[in-house]
């Protein structure tokens, strides 16, 4: 299949993809093994496309070793939510297997899903077959797949939103893999270690699947929420006289590089032309081919689609892509973007009702003394009538509440100490950071567990300079694989050895253009010491026009 032109071998996982029976590898025969807590690493490879990680936990590491005990394995757990909506219901069936089959709390990811960490290998069954009691699964939440689809969580549940929405969830139906390994494997018992393969046919991805990772994802301007140029595929909605018109089509967005390896790099998504409605999946199923078909399987570092189209240039995708849809995109419409910001707090919806946007920081839902966001969001689903909505920023919407409600809701949420979540600085509702320490196993530096440190060091900058309003983005990651697309943000912190980080600055705020590397390895007082000057310099010298943070750092020349 591949028309890839190259000499070198092939990376190790397509030998392991193309012998692995469609996903299903020895799977069963390793976790039916009970004398350890792991896999082996090729099946760990293959758990990505059932929507799972082998883990430890790196905090346990030396006294693990002290004690000659195996790592403390566990795996991350990652549900598929296209467009990030989600029943009460299904909520509450997560919150459960959050305490009885994983680490306690729920984890809100940037693609709009939920993540639950600290799974034991005996338990991956029993999560998985609880979440299908209530239609929730977790295939193709990881691997070389089509991702969890985003779409707009926020704006009116207007009628234009709603098709967006129908649409990003009928994209992920049609781009999911077809074999039935995730079914037998987990749900139904079928395959035993083995036992005889069914040939399933996968007619979009083949038997190697794709070289690497896809992400989709669906914007409706003004919002860019989804931040959709860091997407594989964009789709961006143009609405005409109050109707959907179709979509601006965008490709080659990514934020993933690794420090010191100039062939990595973000980039930011080209926009190429417009398609009316009814050919998204057309035209998303022949992006996916051409990946398929002519991205790099012998680099998995220079192996998305972003490398491919730079390789090959712009100019080569596109005429591809006509050429395998046999007719040409339209001229793309134009389109403004103007702010990734989750709305907060109550907002009336078209259709009378309510929705509440509630800020979690780095989407973490637990229960800590005086603060119980885990308690508080289970008592909002027993008695809640509408669904939930998890945002690209890592915060909840509560959605489709009656004027009756409303009361209700904000009792619990006030009861719960949680009354004032987004009466903070606009600084703290900005900010992103990315799981890292202690169960990522790439993390360089902490990222979640430092930034509510961090956020406290720079908001008192942020409260002395009289920003305490204006919203800057900030987003830290614990390496620059770039899990909260730190790269788009005006104040970017990726780990590069515990405790230290390189400062990016002067992102848009809206996410249409990437930061500049200003500073490297920076310790944590070095970050606020380096930022300080600038936030106050901010507050004085800032236009009168409602300049944006990345917008005067590039004014002032803080930005190379
Ligand atoms: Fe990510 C790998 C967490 C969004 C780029 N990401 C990982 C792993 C699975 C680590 C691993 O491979 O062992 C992390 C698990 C940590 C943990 O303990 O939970 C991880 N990524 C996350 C999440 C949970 C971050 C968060 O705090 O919310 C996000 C889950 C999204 C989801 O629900 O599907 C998450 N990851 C992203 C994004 C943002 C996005 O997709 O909008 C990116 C940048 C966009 C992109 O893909 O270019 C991203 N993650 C990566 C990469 C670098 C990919 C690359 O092209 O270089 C890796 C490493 C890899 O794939 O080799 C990675
Ligand atoms: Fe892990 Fe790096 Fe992603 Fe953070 S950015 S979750 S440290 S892979």
């Amino acid at each position: 299949m591949s028309e890839s032109t190259t000499a070198k071998p092939l990376s190790a996982n397509e030998g392991l993809k193309a012998a692995s029976r469609h996903l299903r590898g020895t799977l069963a025969a390793d976790f039916a093994d009970t004398t350890t807590g792991a896999i082996s690493e090729e099946n760990a490879q293959l758990t990505k496309f059932h929507g799972f990680y082998l883990q430890d936990d790196r905090d346990l590491r030396n006294e693990r070793r002290r004690l000659k005990q195996e790592k403390a394995y566990s795996f991350m757990l990652r549900v598929r939510l296209p467009g990030g909506r989600c029943t009460p219901q299904q909520w509450l069936v997560l919150d459960q297997l959050a305490d009885e089959r994983a680490s306690g709390t729920l984890r809100l990811t940037t693609r709009q899903t939920f993540q639950l960490h600290g799974v034991l290998k005996g338990n991956i069954r029993p999560v998985i077959r609880g979440m299908h009691t209530v239609l929730l699964d977790s295939i193709a939440a990881c691997g070389d797949v089509n991702r969890n689809v985003m779409a707009p969580p926020n704006p009116e549940r207007s009628a234009v939103l709603h098709q967006v929405y129908e649409q990003a969830r009928g994209f992920s139906e049609f781009a999911l893999p077809r074999t039935r390994a995730y079914h037998e494997l987990w749900i139904q018992d079928e395959l035993v270690s083995g036992g005889e393969f069914r040939a399933d046919e996968e007619p979009l991805y083949g038997a190697t699947y794709l070289p690497r990772k896809f992400k989709t994802g669906f914007a409706l301007p003004p919002s860019n929420d989804v931040d959709i140029f860091s997407q594989d595929l964009g789709f961006i909605a143009i609405v005409e006289d109050g109707k959907l018109a179709g979509y601006n089509v965008c490709v080659g967005g990514g934020q993933g590089m690794s420090h010191g390896n100039a062939k990595t790099y973000p980039r930011l998504a080209d926009v190429i032309g417009f398609i009316t409605p009814d050919r998204v999946n057309e035209l998303g199923g022949t992006v996916i081919a051409i990946q398929r078909d002519f991205g790099d399987r012998t680099d998995r570092k220079h192996a998305r689609l972003k490398y491919t189209i730079d390789d090959r240039g712009i100019t080569w995708f596109v005429g591809e892509l006509e050429r395998r849809l046999g007719w040409a995109l339209a001229p793309a419409r134009p389109y403004a973007f103007t702010t990734i910001t989750d709305p907060l707090g109550w907002q009336r919806c078209d259709d009378g009702s309510w929705f509440y946007g509630l800020h979690i920081l780095s989407g973490r839902i637990k229960d800590a003394p005086g603060w119980a966001m885990k308690s508080a969001l289970r008592e909002i689903a027993q008695i809640h009538e509408g669904d939930f909505r998890l945002t690209p920023s890592q915060n909840l919407t509560i959605s489709g509440v009656s004027d009756a409600r409303k009361a209700q809701i904000e009792a619990i949420l006030a009861r719960h100490g949680l009354a004032d979540e987004n009466a903070r600085t606009g600084l703290r509702l900005n900010a992103l950071s990315c799981v890292a320490l202690p169960t990522c196993g790439l993390a360089l530096s902490e990222a979640e567990r430092e930034l509510p440190q961090l956020l406290a060091d720079l908001e008192t900058v942020v409260e002395e300079a009289g920003l305490r309003h204006d919203a800057i983005s900030i987003r830290m990651t614990g390496c620059p694989n770039g899990c909260a697309r730190p790269y788009l943000a005006e104040i970017g912190l990726v780990g590069r050895a515990p405790g230290k980080y390189n400062l990016y600055l002067g992102a848009s705020f809206e996410g249409t253009r990437l930061n500049t590397l200003v500073a490297e390895s920076l310790t944590h007082p070095q970050v606020v010491e380096r930022l300080a000057p600038l936030l106050k310099r901010y507050a004085t010298e800032r236009t009168s026009t409602g300049e944006r943070f990345g917008d005067f750092c590039h004014r002032v020349g803080a930005v190379g």
